[in-house]
């Protein structure tokens, strides 16, 4: 088994606690999406045995994902809710199988059920866009004691969040959306280097907010940790590109790297090798960067 993090002693800067690795964020991650639903809006209906999603998770590997996020209920706007039976029977069987391949696995759950089942077979992170805020989540998180979470802004909920999105200024809402969570982590006895922060494009807000969520990344740093953001192939990116969702690869790595550039820390994307080579670029501009500043001074 390849360990990409553990072991990284005198890791000083950013960093994200999870059950197996210490994720060093001096670096910008990649957390490939593997996606086991029929109806994902860009990609379900793939992955619809064990056998092809680990495929898949190996071929993001390579490409350079840093992580893997497994989900198995879609939270496309307007999707109902699975059953927790059947969440549970898409996604087991392929975490145990990801479990073995060396890096980081995440689950895109919000029932405290699966998540508590998740970890318990050695799930490395709970990716919630519910925050935690559904009955019970927060105890199962906060009782395993090192696994890493995801906490994401949503206004709403799935089934509703597009017919009645946020009114007013997005960003001030989701920073203090984002610090009230992490408190309550915190509360809780979470330690915060568990936790990253997410704002959640698209789950309930206008395009415009969601640019202006891209455009003023920084004021959610207010929540005092890492960001995490999922701009891929979003539906903003479509209305202001005109180009439908298999077409999105171009913007989503724009979107990607403006993020970067803004300060976060992980990308969720589905199209890990772009977004790696995208990331190089930004690299090796920032380690010139930091020649010229240190040889001016
Ligand atoms: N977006 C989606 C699902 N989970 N989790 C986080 N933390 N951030 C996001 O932006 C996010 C997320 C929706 O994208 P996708 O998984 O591609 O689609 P679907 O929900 O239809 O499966």
């Amino acid at each position: 088994m390849r360990h990409r993090f553990r072991g990284m002693s005198g890791m000083q800067g950013p960093c994200w606690q999870t059950a197996r690795f210490r994720i060093d964020l001096s670096r910008p991650r990649v957390m490939g999406i593997v996606n086991l639903t029929p109806d994902s809006f860009s990609d379900g209906g793939r992955l619809t045995t064990v056998a092809a999603a680990l495929s898949h998770c190996e071929r993001l590997i390579r490409e350079g994902a840093d992580i893997l996020d497994l989900g198995a209920e879609s939270t496309r706007p307007g999707s109902p809710p699975l059953p927790e039976a059947e969440e549970r029977t898409r996604l087991l069987p392929v975490l145990r199988e990801t479990l073995r391949l060396g890096v980081p696995v995440s689950v895109d759950s919000y029932k405290p059920a699966v998540m508590r089942a998740a970890l318990d077979l050695g799930a490395d992170i709970v990716n919630d866009v519910w925050a935690l805020r559904q009955p019970g989540a927060l105890e199962v998180v906060a009782a395993h004691g090192s696994c890493g979470v995801c906490l994401m802004h949503m206004h709403g909920e799935p089934v509703t969040m597009q017919a009645a999105p946020m009114t007013g200024d997005a960003v001030p809402q989701v920073a203090a959306f984002l610090a009230d969570r992490v408190a309550t982590l915190r509360g809780s006895g979470v330690d915060a280097a568990r936790i990253v922060v997410d704002p959640g494009i698209g789950f309930g807000k206008t395009v415009e907010q969601n640019f202006a969520l891209l455009a003023r990344q920084p004021e959610l740093r207010a929540a005092g940790q890492p960001l995490l953001v999922g701009w891929s192939r979003k539906s903003s990116l479509g209305a202001v590109t005109g180009l439908a969702v298999a077409d999105r690869l171009v913007p989503s790595v724009a979107a990607a790297l403006l993020a970067v550039e803004r300060g976060a820390r992980v990308l969720r994307v589905h199209d890990v090798a772009a977004t790696v080579a995208a990331l190089r670029v930004h690299a090796a501009t920032i380690s010139q960067a930091s020649d010229a500043a240190f040889t001016a001074s």
